[in-house]
């Protein structure tokens, strides 16, 4: 039987603060971004108690270090893959708040105008693939663009996140043997909150670390700790600096919690709630801030950049709920193929 050694306990994951290797500008952007994510999602959550949100409600709130940390890795031409934790890599590559708040009301005035909701958000003109709900079944098409952009020479990477749960499908293991087969340059985040639903990580896998399937597909398998942003940006930075250069792909394993039910209408009840209490303790926002403080960014700075998000995410409401819902007429717009493609392949084929 294989001793389990991970979860990584906060107090093994953490990294101790320090002001030397402390990047403020970085730190202050990262800063933003996560705020900003976490106030919307603050936000939403109100809105769900008011019964001004229809639908389900998922966030990521508690592990905002990990999308926002590596999608700000990347350049602007590179390629992001988000699920339903990652609203803020959909910010850092320029989804707004206010198309995000009119996805999630069905709204028009967002990349899919009211036919898909709620995280079901990205927009490949601006890099971001949109979700796939079935996971991570995202992961082969973001193999595709790692392809793509070796074969047609595009220098772009392209980043794709799941949690812990997902990478017991076969799809997962099949996504990473090609990727090391022909060393794409894919970056593969793994956000480990230690439950995939209701089921812990000790019923999930049998294998130490998730990083460590890396060595299996000929790949760099890395742990980071993932509520410390500083920190997965500069290992995400290293590993697409190497598949840009043609190093080929990294499999980074991010250690978190989920510090909430998998959605709104989850108590879970089947977390200890030791466990929550301990990462709660190191929420990934009051880490950061407490890094700034220690390298003499002021408080009234910090709190700017809260009053501003916060700001940000009233009026982006305020235009959303303002919003008109899609025109029914419009429904198959953008959604079939139009008809004469479709019935071309029907034709018999020539001789
Ligand atoms: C192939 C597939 N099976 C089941 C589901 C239903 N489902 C949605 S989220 C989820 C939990 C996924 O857990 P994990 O991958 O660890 O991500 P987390 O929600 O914890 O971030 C499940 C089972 C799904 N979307 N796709």
């Amino acid at each position: 039987m294989t001793t389990r050694t991970r979860p990584a306990r906060p107090a093994e994951a953490a990294s101790p603060p320090s002001r030397a290797n402390l990047d403020v500008a970085v730190g202050l952007t990262l800063y933003r971004w996560m705020g900003l994510s976490r106030a919307i999602e603050d936000k939403l959550h109100i809105m769900k108690r008011q019964g001004r949100l229809p639908g389900r409600l998922v966030t990521g709130r508690g592990q905002e270090a990990i999308p926002v940390g590596a999608a700000l890795a990347l350049a602007a031409h590179d390629i992001v893959c988000p699920l339903h934790r990652d609203l803020g890599a959909n910010l850092v590559k320029g989804i707004t708040p206010e198309e995000f708040l009119r996805s999630y009301l069905w709204k028009i005035g967002h990349p899919s105008e009211g036919r898909d909701s709620d995280v079901h958000i990205g927009d490949i003109k601006r890099g971001i693939y949109p979700m796939i709900s079935h996971l991570p079944d995202s992961w082969p098409v973001a193999l595709g663009f790692g392809m793509a952009s070796t074969h047609m020479k595009l220098g772009r990477v392209t980043l794709a996140f799941c949690g812990d749960g997902a990478t017991s499908t076969g799809a997962w293991h099949e996504t990473l043997n090609m990727s090391g087969l022909f060393r794409t340059p894919n970056i593969w985040v793994i956000e480990n909150n230690k439950y995939a639903y209701s089921t812990p990580l000790a019923k999930q896998y049998a294998a130490k670390s998730l990083a460590s399937r890396g060595a299996a597909y000929g790949m760099p398998g890395i742990e980071v700790d993932g509520n410390d942003a500083l920190a997965v940006y500069a290992v995400v930075k290293e590993a697409v600096d190497r598949a840009r250069a043609g190093g080929g792909p990294t499999l980074i394993e991010a250690h978190t919690m989920r510090v909430e039910g998998h959605a709104v209408h989850d108590d879970a009840a089947y977390v200890p709630k030791a466990l929550i209490a301990e990462w709660k303790a190191r929420d990934p926002i009051t880490l950061l801030r407490d890094r700034l403080l220690l390298a003499h960014v002021d408080q009234p700075s910090l709190s700017e950049i809260d009053e501003a998000n916060k700001r940000l995410v009233e009026d982006a409401v305020t235009a959303a709920e303002a919003a008109p819902m899609p025109d029914p007429a419009g429904m198959e717009h953008e959604v079939y193929a139009p008809a004469e493609a479709a019935s071309w392949m029907l034709l018999p084929r020539r001789a």
